[in-house]
């Protein structure tokens, strides 16, 4: 690949940006050689610099943003599914006709859904084993991960310590919640704990923590 055609991920803070790690989980399973832009989120000027920074402009300010040359793509699932086409789907997708059908549904569901689970429990790599109160809302919710989880590694997981075996895009789709559960100090069966513990030693997740500890930014309404 040419160096202009490079990619380039622009992502938001690591300590916070549960969106922008799936996009960058997503290029790391591509294999291919992506640059890093990182903008900070929700600073005093975000509303100047979300409407205004070209990186950005064609998400309406959200990231992450994948440049590819002149091709921009946006959206995590969108990000992931462009580099599905670029290296073959069996890079991100079981390749059993029934395992990638579920893949499919439950990283769908995860995208779309868990607004109280978000809500509650924002993504903040700086909380060790911090609990919070929890309501039924978002307690229904743990549990439905808990549900989704639980089926992948029963019928689908005995290649490895992930949802599907070996880590693919159901996993980049939960990664958050599963740092999240972690971080508020979730209580957790013993599949579920494990499946957690392996999303964290990850290696790539381990050089992202380690990036975002030399981040300086703090946005104060996650920091609780
Ligand atoms: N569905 C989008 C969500 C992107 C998103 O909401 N990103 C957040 C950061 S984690 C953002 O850019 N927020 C800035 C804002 O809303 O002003 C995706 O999958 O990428």
């Amino acid at each position: 690949m040419d160096a202009a055609r490079t990619m380039k991920l622009v992502i938001g803070n690591r300590r916070y940006s549960s969106w922008s790690l799936r996009g960058w989980l997503a290029c790391r399973q591509s294999g291919l050689p992506f640059d890093c832009a990182v903008v900070p989120l929700f600073g005093p000027d975000w509303h100047q610099v979300r409407a205004t920074l070209p990186l950005i402009a064609p998400s309406a300010g959200k990231v992450p943003v994948l440049w590819h040359g002149d091709t921009v793509v946006w959206d995590s699932l969108g990000i992931l599914d462009y580099l599905a086409d670029q290296v073959g789907r069996d890079r991100f997708w079981p390749r059993d006709a029934a395992a990638a059908g579920l893949a499919r549904s439950v990283v769908a569901e995860m995208h779309g859904g868990f607004a109280p689970l978000r809500s509650a429990l924002p993504f903040n790599l700086g909380r060790h084993q911090a609990p919070v109160a929890m309501d039924a809302a978002v307690i229904a919710d743990i549990d439905r991960v808990l549900t989704l989880w639980a089926a992948a590694r029963a019928r689908f997981g005995q290649g490895g310590p992930f949802l599907f075996g070996a880590f693919g895009a159901a996993d980049i789709a939960f990664a958050p919640v599963a740092l999240r559960l972690i971080s508020y100090g979730v209580d957790l069966p013993g599949f579920a704990a494990a499946y957690a513990d392996a999303v964290n030693e990850h290696p790539w997740i381990v050089q992202w923590r380690a990036d975002a500890a030399q981040e300086v930014w703090r946005i104060e309404r996650y920091e609780f």
